[in-house]
């Protein structure tokens, strides 16, 4: 991530708004903590320092629902609640958070954040993330009728359609700045599920869908995550409202997958 390189761009191209969203994700920064370090602060750092030298007027930096840990409360986990994350993707968010705000209250840099739940796309392939699976299970369902799950059937995460995230985004970006009153990252929310819900999802569209559960190192990130997230503040703020349940999104995906 080279500094100059990053800001000749900002320069010639006129950028004013930056939306930072490269981040190697949390099953993938286990296997590579430092490389992971590196890509998602000294990312987040170039960005930073080009508004707080006046190259930039406003950053979107993407946080996640991964920077609580395995002592948070697990149900309608606060905005403001104990953050103690177990994952090197985690770690990252949660001191991402803390320079995003340092930078905003000492330099003035507009930087505004929200956390992020699991995003489900049909346009892109999973990322090495650990809500992954909830973008696989729709291609395999389409493609074999069948998909083995690294997560048990129980276990429910925060999750989010991409064109609520998008919009969330957008929104928190159009609001007047004293309207964005939190500065680290904001809890966001759509809606929670588990592989067994989604698999009744997928079911009511390929009846004889089958899932089978083989788990692994991903099931102990997912234990350490919040289940569900009071996203109140970003409502009360700056007018957040989710508008995608899981039976839509099964809709869409479906839809715009089976070609
Ligand atoms: C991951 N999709 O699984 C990301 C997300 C809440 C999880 O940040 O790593």
């Amino acid at each position: 991530m080279d500094y100059d390189a990053i800001q000749d761009v900002v320069i010639n191209y006129e950028i004013t708004d930056v939306y930072l969203m490269a981040a190697m994700l949390s099953a993938t920064a286990e296997k590579f903590p430092m490389k992971a370090w590196n890509l998602n602060m000294n990312s987040l750092f170039n960005i930073l320092n080009l508004a707080r030298d006046g190259k930039i007027d406003r950053i979107f930096w993407p946080s996640s629902i991964a920077v609580f840990g395995p002592t948070t409360t697990k149900e309608n986990t606060p905005q403001h609640s104990i953050m103690e994350p177990s994952t090197v993707y985690g770690i990252s968010k949660q001191t991402g958070e803390r320079w995003c705000e340092y930078y905003h209250n000492k330099y003035g840099v507009d930087v505004r954040s929200v956390r992020y739940p699991g995003l489900i796309s049909y346009k892109t392939q999973p990322g090495g993330g650990t809500t992954d699976y909830a973008v696989d299970i729709y291609h395999k369902a389409l493609k074999h009728k069948k998909y083995i799950c690294f997560l048990n059937e129980e276990n429910t995460l925060p999750m989010m359609f991409m064109d609520d995230a998008i919009r969330a985004t957008v929104n928190i970006m159009l609001a007047a700045p004293e309207d964005v009153k939190i500065r680290n990252a904001y809890n966001l929310a759509a809606m929670s599920f588990n592989p067994k819900q989604i698999t009744e999802s997928i079911q009511k569209h390929i009846p004889d869908f089958k899932i089978k559960y083989e788990l692994d190192f991903r099931q102990d990130i997912a234990d350490s995550w919040p289940q569900s997230i009071d996203d109140s503040l970003a409502r009360k703020d700056w007018g957040w409202e989710p508008e995608i349940d899981l039976d839509e999104m099964t809709k869409i995906m479906i839809e715009n997958l089976k070609g």
